[in-house]
This record gives structure tokens, sequence and C-alpha cells, in this order.
């Protein structure tokens, strides 16, 4: 098998339909790593049938079974744990403390946190002299993005195959080897064939067709708002169900109580960290006009520790969309404290830890999503104030407040228009939903949240 060693369809690699390739490139250094198919209409529907001929008896697979799947899925994944980070790092440039500490081991905690709740979960529940049986949605297409490859991959997987879906993935151009790994996973993991399939190949070829195909229930998509409208578009003619993660443009809100140093070194960390190319990234921080100056200046010197530990955008057509978004920052007005469009290196598709100060609500730099390491600083007057800006954009993903007490902090929190809040910092919790308000998607992910998105409701009435 060539063109390039297939794609895994119902239980087995097997060759593409046509002999197209997908070259992916290392961003750090600019050099081809791999090929893989470029799937087209015909390897989606092959995938598609694949996953409907499996569907009924993995929907009537007992959840405890399904569970124990998912653990040697988990198992599979942790036994790959530095391949997977190896391979982020080749394919997407992410440093590699940060493809072990979070583009590996998060995935892993996901697969695992299904394993768990796929054995507890309640399929089944009584309403006074009715039984609701919770049943799959069907056969799922997943479509992901690059930014935390395999993640993305796990949190539409796992509680899809957790609810007794079936799945077609088709993952990002960009990062299509980690996919691969996730698949040869799912093989040792002992799923039946055709539980799960894996299409690559580019978005409007094969991702279009998994979107169209009459035969897929549910679509499950993170990416760009304007892919998802599409997507949106496209199901809502068929009366398909979808699932949006879309961009996001997340309020970092400093209140004057807050303990400053911390809250924009934080900050910083958060909006620079995998080269800003996280969806619920805190890319404006609202900042007291009393305590505005001494920010910036922190903000400042933390940009700089990032300049040497940085990894590169994902391609040079992200790199283009992002340079584009600090050049605009600069003609509309805004002050460049840190960074700023120059590439900072000759070889890979690198971009400055960027600062922006002096960043008003109706700015572009403080309205768009940018996916790059930029950071707006905004100015409040007021709590009022602060709360207008932070809920002022078509998005609402995430976001941060920091305050002396938490309860004030919580306070303002529930004030805000957005998925999900860090009151003073937060940890990472797999099990809390996460989603969008807004423009920011439609549907959750992770924990029983995540899960019963891929169920539908059966009543029996007695
Ligand atoms: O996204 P696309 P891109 C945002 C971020 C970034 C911008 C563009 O702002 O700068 O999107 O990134 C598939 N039918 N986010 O161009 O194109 C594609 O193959 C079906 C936010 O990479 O949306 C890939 O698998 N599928 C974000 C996936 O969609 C299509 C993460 C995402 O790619 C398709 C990534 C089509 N017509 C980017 N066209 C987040 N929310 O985390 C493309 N795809």
């Amino acid at each position: 098998m060539k063109a390039h060693e297939g794609m895994y369809i119902d239980g087995a690699w097997r060759p593409a339909a046509g002999e197209d390739v997908i070259e992916v490139v290392n961003p750090a250094d600019e050099q081809v790593i791999g090929r893989v198919p470029a799937g087209t209409a015909a390897d989606v529907d092959s995938a598609v049938r694949a996953a409907r001929a499996a569907l009924r008896a993995w929907a009537a697979t007992p959840p405890a079974e399904r569970a124990a799947r998912l653990g040697a899925l988990r198992d599979a994944l942790d036994a790959r744990r530095d391949e997977i980070a190896e391979t982020v790092t080749a394919e997407l440039g992410a440093p590699p403390q940060l493809s072990r500490a979070v583009h590996a081991a998060l995935p892993i905690a996901v697969a695992g946190s299904y394993a768990e709740l796929a054995a507890v979960y309640s399929f089944e529940e009584k309403v006074g002299n009715s039984t609701v049986l919770l049943e799959p949605v069907g056969v799922v297409g997943a479509i992901t993005p690059w930014n935390y490859p395999l993640h993305q991959i796990v949190a539409k997987a796992a509680p899809a195959l957790a609810a007794g879906c079936t799945v077609v993935l088709k993952p990002a151009e960009n990062t299509p080897l980690v996919a691969r790994l996730f698949a040869e996973a799912v093989h040792e993991a002992g799923f039946p064939a055709g539980v799960f399939n894996l299409v690559t190949g580019f978005g409007p070829v094969a991702g279009q067709a998994l979107a169209e195909h009459p035969d897929v229930d549910l679509v499950s998509f993170t990416g760009s708002t304007a892919v998802g409208r599409r997507i949106a578009a496209v199901a809502g003619a068929a009366v398909k169900k979808v699932a949006l993660e879309l961009g996001g443009k997340s309020a970092n809100v400093v209140l004057p109580s807050a303990d400053l140093a911390r809250a924009v070194n934080v900050g910083v960390a958060n909006v620079m960290s995998n080269s800003g190319q996280t969806c619920s990234a805190w890319t404006r921080m609202l900042i007291h006009r009393d305590r505005y100056d001494e920010a910036v200046e922190l903000a400042r010197t933390a940009a700089a520790k990032y300049r040497e530990r940085i990894g590169p955008v994902v391609s040079a057509e992200q790199r283009a969309r992002v340079v584009g978004h600090i050049e605009k920052g600069v003609a509309e007005g805004a002050r460049l404290v840190a960074g700023g469009p120059e590439a900072p290196r000759e070889k890979g598709w690198f971009v400055s830890p960027t600062v922006f100060a002096d960043v008003t609500p109706a700015m572009t730099i403080a309205q768009e999503e940018i996916f790059g390491p930029v950071l707006s600083i905004l100015r409040y007057e007021d709590e009022e104030d602060a709360l207008r800006i932070a809920n002022g954009t078509v998005y609402g993903l995430a976001g941060a407040v920091w305050a002396g007490e938490e309860a004030e902090a919580v306070a303002f929190a529930r004030r805000m228009d957005t998925g999900q809040v860090d009151i003073n910092g937060g940890r990472f919790n797999p099990l809390a939903p996460f989603g969008g308000y807004k423009q920011s998607g439609v549907g959750r992910e992770l924990g029983s949240h995540g899960l019963a998105e891929y169920l539908q409701t059966k009543s029996l009435q007695f």
C-alpha cells in the first residue's frame, strides 16, 4: 500500500481511492516530515458505510463493555505518550515540554475520564410513568483542527464512543500524523471494525463530503467560525444535528482588589502558550485605569520571557493572518509594547510574543480572534464598564476573573456571557463542560455534558 499508506476504515488500513497526498510540514523548520492520503468523497463514503454497518451492534453493546474498550484506548494512548509528544512537536511545532505536559497528557486524561464515565453513566431514567432511554445519536462525523490535535480528536471520539455512536474522523490537514497514532491506539484497544474510522484529507474536499454525507447523523466540528457557519447551514438543511466549537475572544478581567502581578503573569502565559493558538485564550486583558500603567509594564516584562521559548504558529498562512492583525492593531492606533510584525527568525513560522496597550473595545484586535501570541490590554473605568467590555464581542467561549476574594470574582463571573470562567487562575478539569455562548458555538465538550451531546432520548410510556 502506498499513496500514502492508506486510511483506517472498517477495522484495517486500506488504500485511499485516489492518489493525492498531503505533505506534512514541520512549522519550526519548514521541512516535510510525512505524507498521508488526501481523501476524497469516495473514501468518506466507504468510512461512513463502515460506521453505519457497525452502529447497531455497538449501540447495543453494554456500557460496561464500551467503558472497557475506552479504558484500553486510554492505556494504548498512554503507551504511546512519548511518540504522541514527539509527533505533535514535529507537525505542530509545539515545544517538547508543552507537547508532553499538554498535547499528550490532556487527551490521555480525557480518554480516561470517559472510560470511567461510560461505566457509571445512567443510560435510562424514570420520569413519572415513563422510562426515558438515552440512545446514541448514530453515525458521527468529527472534523477537528490542528491547534490541540489529539485533544480535539479525543474530546469528540471518546464521548461519542462512550455513548454508543460510531465515528468517522476527518482531522486537520496540518496535523494528520497524530490522528494516525490515535487510530492505531483504537485498533489496539479492540474496538469492533467500523466503530471508529479515519479519513485524512483537505477541508473543502474530505471535510465537506463528511459534513454533507446523508448518512451522517451528527457533525461535530471544531474550527473557524466561517467553516462552522457553513457546516451549520448544510446540517440545518438536512435537519442533521451539529455540535460546533468555534472561535473566542476571551476576557481576562483583573478587578482592582486582585493580586495584579499574578493576574498579569498568568494572563500573559495563558496567551503565549501554544503560540496563542488556543480558542479559549484570554486575549483581552481588562485592567482598571488606576493600575493600568503598572499592568502594562508587568506584561511587557512577562512577554519578554517567552521570546526564546515560544514555538512557531502552524503554517505560513497562519503566520500571515497573525501578522496582518498585528499590523492592523498598529494602524488603528494601539501601542505596541512588546513584539511586533517582524519575523524573529529566518526559518520557521515564528511570531514574536506581542503585547498591545491602549487597545479600545472597537478595535479589530479587540474584536476578532487572532490565533497567535498577541495580547491586547484594555482599560476600564469601573466594574460596569469592565462587564460591558468583557461581554462586548460576538464570542463567549471562556474568560477569567481575578479578585482579592473568590466571592467577588464569582459574582462578576455570573454576569459574563461566556461558557467557562477561571476564578483567580483556575485549574483544568476534564469533567467540566467546555463550549460557547453566542457565536462561540453550539453544544458542550468534556464530562457528562459532552457525553450527552451524542445521545438522544426515547420515552417509553407505561
Ligand atoms: O480553520 P478551519 P483553519 C480559527 C482560528 C484560525 C482560523 C483558521 O482563528 O486562525 O480558524 O484556521 C476543516 N467543510 N480556528 O483555516 O479551516 C479543516 O480541514 C468541512 C479556531 O485551520 O476551520 C480542519 O479539519 N470541513 C479553532 C477543520 O475544518 C472543513 C481551531 C478546521 O479548519 C472545511 C482552529 C469545509 N468546507 C482554527 N474547510 C478553535 N475553535 O479551536 C475546512 N475544514
